[in-house]
């Protein structure tokens, strides 16, 4: 039986990995945070009684941060692939914490890297590090492939861009397996509240329920790439199963607009929305409402900007090129964007009709910051 240690088990892309890895019959060890709150929501569905005799899922309280830690796990577990997925991975927070994301980002990958090294499993331990498209940045040329050279353009960025030549240097002095999957954005219905498609799905639910009037965003015009986390993951596990060790850049190929995700989130609830005005005082209006629980008259203002969300230094295009992944590894996504859409608005809208019941029972529902 081949074992996993996975550093942000606890995330969106830490679970479907996990869902992946036992599917193949792994045993999976997963590090996860201390935090003063329960924080394994989207794996508690995959829990095991760490009290029955072995259990394919376990997880060690842990921290990028810490080298003792990291050496103490990996020497205990022996893995034979390592997924380091943990990071603090929100880019606009990255400009608030960027002392911070530059020690779990990037010095994290150099303590797991090492720990590999002196424990003596250079031989024995595949790793494969969780790059970005934002190592792109700025466009020097599209569609950006594995060639394209980086212009990083925010501290988790440039904290993402030492992690991926540390493991490329550590491939190229000591041997080992290490990898970069240089990943697009990939959503789903597990991807963290603040990110812009799952913002914008939760809250085109709740406007459509009658729970919230308005969604704030910052940058419309933005473009990315945006692909289904389930998708992605599988990328990840075919990188390490390859006969070398190489870089891959996993992407659909296709560039989206936040504007048109913000469109097709509000179709799939019967709500046909256009923009008016521009930059800052830009609003989305109402054009016309078919299915919608909670009826809007037309020419309500569901939509607008606000400067906040806007970043000191922006990535405005992400255009992926997956033709080596697809030769190579044999990966081609399964779902679209126009699946991806429906797929986390079905299970938002599932999310609010419960809140929904619950407010009409009575019960106080919390806000939430954002
Ligand atoms: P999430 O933000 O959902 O998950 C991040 C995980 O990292 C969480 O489990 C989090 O723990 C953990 N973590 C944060 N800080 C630390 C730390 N100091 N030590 C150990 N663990 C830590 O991210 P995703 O699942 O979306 O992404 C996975 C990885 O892929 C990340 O490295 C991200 O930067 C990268 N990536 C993501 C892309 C995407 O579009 N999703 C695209 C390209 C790269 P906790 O739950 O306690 O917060
Ligand atoms: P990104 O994802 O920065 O690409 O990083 P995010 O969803 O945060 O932003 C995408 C684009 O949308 C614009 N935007 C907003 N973003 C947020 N979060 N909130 C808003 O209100 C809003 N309005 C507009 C942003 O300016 C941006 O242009 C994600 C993360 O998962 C990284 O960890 C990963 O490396 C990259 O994807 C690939």
């Amino acid at each position: 039986m081949k074992k996993a240690l996975l550093t942000g088990i606890t995330g969106q892309d830490g679970a479907y990995l996990t869902e992946l890895l036992l599917s193949k019959g792994y045993e999976v060890h997963g590090i996860k945070r201390r935090s003063s709150l329960f924080n394994t929501d989207r794996i508690d569905h995959l829990y095991q009684d760490p009290h029955e005799p072995h259990p394919s899922l376990v997880l060690h309280y842990g921290d990028l941060s810490d080298s003792t830690n990291l050496i103490r796990i990996i020497q205990q577990v022996q893995p034979d692939e390592i997924y380091n997925l943990g990071a603090m991975s929100h880019v606009k927070v990255s400009f608030d914490t960027p002392e911070y994301t530059a020690n779990a980002d990037g010095i994290g990958t150099l303590r797991l890297l090492e720990a590999i090294r002196i424990l003596g499993l250079e031989k024995k331990t595949r790793i494969y590090q969780a790059s970005t498209s934002e190592l792109y940045g700025l466009v020097q040329a599209v569609p950006q492939s594995e060639t394209t050279p980086f212009y990083p353009r925010s501290p988790y960025a440039v904290a993402k861009m030492y992690a991926y030549w540390i493991t490329v240097n550590y491939r190229e002095a000591y041997g080992m397996f290490a990898c970069n999957g240089i990943l697009f954005n990939h959503e789903s219905p597990l991807r963290g509240e603040t990110f812009v498609t799952r913002k914008i799905t939760r809250a085109t639910a709740k406007i459509a329920m009658g729970l919230q009037d308005k969604l704030y965003l910052g940058n419309l015009d933005a473009q990315r790439d945006w692909g289904h986390a389930k998708d992605y993951v599988e990328a990840m596990y075919l990188i390490l199963q390859q006969d070398t060790p190489e870089d891959f850049v996993i992407a659909t190929g296709v560039t989206t607009r936040v504007r048109e995700f913000v469109r097709m989130a509000f179709a799939e609830v019967g709500i046909t929305i256009e923009f008016k005005g521009e930059g800052v005082e830009e609003k989305g209006y109402v054009v016309s409402c078919s299915h919608s629980d909670y009826q809007l008259e037309a020419g309500t203002e569901v939509v607008a900007v606000d400067p906040k969300y806007f970043r000191p230094t922006e990535v405005e295009l992400l255009i992926g090129d997956p033709t080596k992944s697809k030769t190579k590894l044999g990966w081609t996504p399964k779902h679209d964007l126009a699946s991806l859409v429906k797929d986390m608005m079905t299970s938002d809208v599932e999310l609010f009709r419960k809140e929904r019941l619950l407010r009409e029972s009575g019960y106080q529902i919390k806000n939430q910051f954002e």
